[in-house]
């Protein structure tokens, strides 16, 4: 081990092989505290070069790697739950001038969306991908769990960005395609291979990106129900309905009294209801009339609120994106990130409960997420970190309505084992085959996506 730590040292520099536990705390649990491993060092390049030869060392010694960047992912994929070495890229942070010709930027792994919006927006753009971990979370892992957030059904996820990479091999092989060019059918799709990738097949260390223009004004309504078909039927009018609608959320009373309660916030209606849509409008003319006439329209709204200004729209965001946080005051919950199909989001939202409380009786779930695009995100608190059987029925349940388990969180460590669910044997095969071909002694992220046994075919 010794060897191996000096000769990392020699690549990144003594400092930049961390070995103090009070500083490798941080990057050996996750987010939420389900997860916990250990590391014998937390690995800072600067450059690609010196990913590239770090990656080079540990291949060689066959030593695996766990790649991490915000150490924000909510599947356990970041952290080295197997005793990894962590490479943390969080040093390559160069942010290039944004190309206003063409609307792209390129951005290295370790700049965090944030520090990308506030760079996009000062250039009159916008970055298509937003989300509550915008702080910390980097670029690198944003393309390597393919994240999705709030404006997906505008935009798409971050492989709808992602127009070239530039990726290190575990061999420490560097592939570069950052020219940008928007049509270019030669041969296999690389970046959107590596896009949900999760650390599995290159170290990503920079990408070209595609920005959207930026809409000037932006309003938000908060919409209340006392009936969930009503609620989700509303989802379903303001898709079709509102051109330009780009996020459609929905929460229910039970986490917005967790919310309220925790975090302290004031109520947004005198009344309690069963279920609230959040939905964001943005668009060059202000859509504040058309989004009140939509709302008008919809059956079944019990109360609504409208904010046309900055801090009031973020006041009402805050409701919804606050459940993550005030979730994990209730101590680690498991995370299970799914999508259901249109017909069977109510069936899903009405029944998950009762699944849960057939191996968890005491449980408490927790239902939110982004009803666009028909991803809800369940967490059940009051459960061990490693029972499996919550997980387990509710995947089980998911899979029978012939939904996804991971809408876009990612495998990581947390679902791997059911991946079979949900891909055939063939697909599985063929995901080995990948794996193998671009990482034969399997140094990256070898613990998370695949099991190590064959997954149960479909
Ligand atoms: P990490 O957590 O460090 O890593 C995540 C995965 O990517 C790991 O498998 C890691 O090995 C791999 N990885 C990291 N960097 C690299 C790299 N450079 N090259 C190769 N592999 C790499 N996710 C959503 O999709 N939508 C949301 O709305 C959303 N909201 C969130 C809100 C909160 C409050 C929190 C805490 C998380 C949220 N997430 C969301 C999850 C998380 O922010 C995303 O998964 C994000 O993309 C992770 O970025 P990261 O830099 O923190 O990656
Ligand atoms: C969100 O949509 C994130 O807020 C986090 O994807 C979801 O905490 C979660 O389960
Ligand atoms: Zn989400």
């Amino acid at each position: 081990m010794l060897d191996l730590l000096d000769a990392l040292r020699t690549v990144v520099g003594p400092e930049h092989v961390v070995t103090d536990p009070d500083v490798v705390a941080s990057h050996t649990v996750d987010w939420t505290t389900r997860f916990r491993g250990t590391t014998p060092a937390v690995v800072r390049p600067a450059a690609t070069a010196e990913v590239a030869a770090v990656l080079r060392v540990c291949d060689e010694r066959r030593t695996p790697v766990v790649p991490q960047g915000g150490n924000t992912g909510l599947v356990g994929g970041s952290v080295p739950l197997h005793g990894e070495i962590v490479l943390d890229l969080r040093r390559l942070d160069e942010l290039e001038p944004v190309d206003s010709r063409r609307g792209q930027v390129t951005a290295y792994a370790g700049v965090t969306l944030a520090r990308l919006q506030a760079h996009a927006a000062a250039a009159g753009w916008q970055y298509g991908v937003d989300l509550a971990a915008r702080d910390t979370a980097t670029v690198g892992g944003m393309i390597a769990t393919n994240a999705g957030g709030v404006h997906v059904l505008r935009y798409g996820s971050t492989r709808r960005q992602v127009v070239g990479i530039e990726a290190v091999l575990a061999d420490g092989r560097v592939i570069q395609r950052l020219d940008g060019l928007e049509k270019d059918n030669t041969g296999y799709d690389l970046a959107g291979l590596f896009c949900g990738s999760e650390g599995t097949l290159a170290v990503i260390t920079a990408a070209r990106l595609r920005l959207v223009p930026r809409p000037e004004f932006v309003v938000v309504a908060l919409c209340a129900f006392d009936d969930i078909d009503a609620a989700l039927d509303a989802v379903g009018e303001l898709r079709r309905g509102l051109d330009s609608a780009q996020a459609i959320e929905l929460f229910f009373q039970k986490g917005l009294d967790l919310v309220c309660d925790r975090l302290g916030l004031t109520r947004p209606f005198a009344r309690r209801h069963s279920a609230y849509v959040l939905v964001e409008a943005a668009a060059n003319s202000d859509p504040t009339e058309v989004l009140a006439r939509s709302v008008e329209r919809l059956g079944g709204v019990a109360d609504s609120a409208v904010a046309t200004d900055a801090p009031t729209a973020r006041a009402l965001w805050r409701y919804r994106e606050a459940h993550t946080e005030a979730i994990n005051l209730e101590g680690a919950p498991h995370k299970l990130d799914v999508t259901l199909p249109a017909d069977h989001l109510a069936e899903f939202i009405l029944e998950v409960e009762d699944r849960v409380a057939t191996v968890a009786p005491d449980a408490s779930v927790w239902l939110f997420g982004h009803a666009g695009d028909g991803n809800i995100h369940v967490n059940v608190t009051g459960v061990a970190p490693d029972d499996e059987r919550v997980t387990e029925v509710v995947l089980r349940f998911v899979a029978s309505l012939h939904g996804s388990i991971s809408a876009e969180h990612g495998i990581g460590a947390a679902k791997r084992a059911y991946v079979g669910l949900v891909r055939s044997s063939a697909e599985i095969a063929v995901y080995r085959a990948i794996k193998c071909a671009l990482d034969p002694y399997g140094t990256l992220n070898p613990h998370v996506l695949l099991s190590e046994a064959p997954s149960t075919p479909r």
